[in-house]
């Protein structure tokens, strides 16, 4: 073909075409607990080419590509008129993340940006930089995203231009394109992250899963999952916040934790995803994990399955943010089934696929974390007693 400027452009088009409709399938191997899937669902490739190249050939003569797109992770995730809807955290080469929805027909594959990043109001005291929104239909009829959003610290000393302060950005929509910006949270912790809204009023309040944290990256006093009230979502104020799931020594929450999506609501209780942060001598390692809280008190832990529920494996070990796991989108469909939305190393996002019944029966029947070796090889060997029992019935 003929090298025209315009061949190229279409040739740019029908490469990334190729990648848009490119099918998934599981991973030939499963706990049992979870499908992974073979491609990542989302990465910089399928961001949008209109918003990367200028395509009038007078002021790009060379093609080349003028806004550079870095990275497509952390999202949150909605059904919403019959597609799998998710609002990435999109990181362009500048570094500033922002916003984007992506919508799949089957939530598994063909995911497609829509046209435009989402234009976020800005509230008197502009954001820096905005990420991690967490997505919750509220049922007083509004769709919520509850984000970080993150500006230099006032109070940082001369040439210190990197001390940041983070807190709870809140948004609210009912076509995921016009958004209004409410008042940022007010709570009495030096900052947030992580901060997701419980889908029902309790006791008529709206509820608020919370990360209190007094600086940007180390939580000191605070990490754990905090639970407190607001009578409106306008000046959103939580005077109080109880910790409901605290970090804990020697376990995959030992240095923070922070709820994942909003909880999912099953007959036997409160399904919650959540993600915790233990540090190594290469770093800090970010898994996720689940629990599950009572069905008429959220905030009242019923089980807390040991240890982590994804992690990062293989080639999601490696990215931008080395190490980590980090979800703050899932959705569960009528028939019981579950899309769980986890970002990988602060690179990328994939999908991977349960059920109601299997994440209730996880939640349920996963040996807890005890804290020490001992416990956990008596758990062991109360299975392999189990075992001997169970194969014998088997006749194996
Ligand atoms: O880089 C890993 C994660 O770090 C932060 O999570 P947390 O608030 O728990 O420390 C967030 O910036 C998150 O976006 C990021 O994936």
């Amino acid at each position: 073909m003929e090298k025209t400027f315009k061949n190229k452009v279409v040739r740019l088009f029908e490469e990334q075409e190729s990648l848009l409709r490119k099918a998934n399938a599981p991973k030939a191997k499963s706990n049992g607990v979870f499908e992974k899937y073979v491609n990542p669902v989302l990465t910089r490739a399928h961001t949008p080419l209109t918003w990367r190249y200028d395509f009038n050939e007078k002021d790009n003569p060379m093609l080349m590509e003028r806004i550079g797109m870095n990275a497509t992770f952390n999202a949150g995730a909605i059904k919403f008129d019959g597609k799998y809807v998710v609002v990435v955290r999109v990181e362009g080469v500048d570094r500033k993340s922002f916003f984007a929805v992506a919508e799949s027909p089957n939530g598994i594959d063909n995911f497609r940006f829509w046209d435009r990043p989402i234009t976020l109001p800005q509230t008197d005291q502009p954001d820096t930089n905005v990420y991690d929104m967490r997505l919750t239909k509220h049922e007083d009829g509004w769709i919520y995203g509850l984000f970080c959003t993150e500006r230099k610290d006032p109070n940082a000393p001369k040439g210190d231009t990197s001390s940041a302060v983070a807190q709870c950005g809140i948004a609210r929509t009912k076509d995921l394109v016009n958004w209004e910006r409410l008042s940022d949270l007010v709570t009495y912790s030096g900052q947030q992250r992580n901060v997701v809204l419980h889908p029902e009023f309790v006791n008529g309040k709206y509820a608020l899963y919370t990360r209190p944290q007094d600086g940007f990256i180390d939580t000191g006093s605070g990490g754990g999952i905090g639970w407190g009230f607001t009578d409106s979502m306008e000046n959103a104020e939580v005077k109080e916040e109880t910790i409901i799931h605290n970090k804990t020594y020697h376990t995959i929450y030992e240095v923070k934790n922070g709820q994942g999506p909003t909880p999912i609501k099953t007959s036997k209780g409160w399904l919650h995803l959540a993600h915790g942060v233990r540090n190594t001598a290469a770093g800090l390692r970010y898994t996720l994990y689940m629990f599950m809280t009572d069905l008429a008190d959220p905030s009242k832990m019923i089980a807390l399955p040991g240890g982590h529920f994804i992690a990062p494996y293989e080639e999601e070990r490696v990215g931008d943010v080395s190490n980590v796991a980090f979800a703050n989108g899932w959705i569960a469909d009528e028939d019981g089934s579950v899309k769980i939305y986890y970002a990988s190393s602060d690179t990328r996002l994939h999908v991977a696929t349960s059920t109601i019944d299997k994440l209730v029966d996880y939640c349920l029947n996963t040996p807890e974390d005890k804290l020490t070796s001992a416990d956990s090889v008596d758990t062991i060997n109360a299975m392999v007693d189990k075992n001997e029992e169970a194969l014998k019935a088997l006749g194996l």
